[in-house]
């Protein structure tokens, strides 16, 4: 073997190296790249996963409120009593039919209720009890009120039952009356 031989091996055997050590740093950079995409994959999955689950249960939310108001109107049915009367007897009208004067908690059922009827009507509010302290038919103290301008007055001391006025605008259209004035109930059931 000549000098030149020699060389020529050396030569080589540096080029395989290099070749072999490029091969395995590109290997490693190719596995570092998978691996750091890998974990960018993951964590998006999990942020998609959290969204969708967030949403999810917001939509379940919203459906569990939206079925129970409608079962709730649903379930309820209102009638008229059949002849002008005072509170007590319009509301034992209602009771003899397995019913109550009606309860209205809520704008949507007050603009429900003033629609309902033509007529003025006896509703489930009254402070019977304890002047100025109103209290429906189920014992519940009054939230939120839908009075005439004025109202309640307790005109001369005597009004303690309070009647929806269909005349009257829609949101304010209650007026205390003495118990013993004649006229409809709404009867809710
Ligand atoms: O009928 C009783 C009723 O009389 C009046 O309305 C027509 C009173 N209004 C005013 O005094 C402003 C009601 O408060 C009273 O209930
Ligand atoms: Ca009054």
């Amino acid at each position: 073997m000549g000098i030149e031989d020699i060389y020529q091996n050396v030569e080589h055997k540096d080029n395989k190296n290099t070749f072999e050590l490029q091969t395995q740093n590109n290997r490693q950079a190719e596995g570092q790249a998978q691996k750091c995409r890998g974990s960018r994959c993951l964590v998006l999955i999990t942020v998609s996963l959290g969204l969708i689950c967030v949403l999810l249960l917001v939509f379940i939310i919203l459906q569990h409120f939206t079925i129970t108001a409608e079962r709730d109107m649903r379930k309820s049915w209102f009638f008229m009593s059949n002849k002008k009367n005072s509170w007590s007897d319009s509301r034992q009208y209602c009771r003899d039919r397995g019913a109550d004067l009606v309860i209205i908690n809520s704008e949507e059922k007050q603009r429900f209720m003033s629609s309902f009827t033509t007529e003025r009507v006896w509703i489930g509010l009254s402070d019977t009890e304890q002047e100025g302290n109103m209290k429906w038919v189920d014992n519940s103290s009054l939230k939120q009120g839908f009075w005439l301008e004025g109202e309640p007055n307790d005109l001369n001391g005597t009004e303690d039952c309070n009647e929806l006025n269909p005349a009257n605008p829609v949101l304010n259209n209650w007026n205390d009356l003495p118990c013993s004035f004649t006229i409809q109930g709404i009867c809710e059931k």
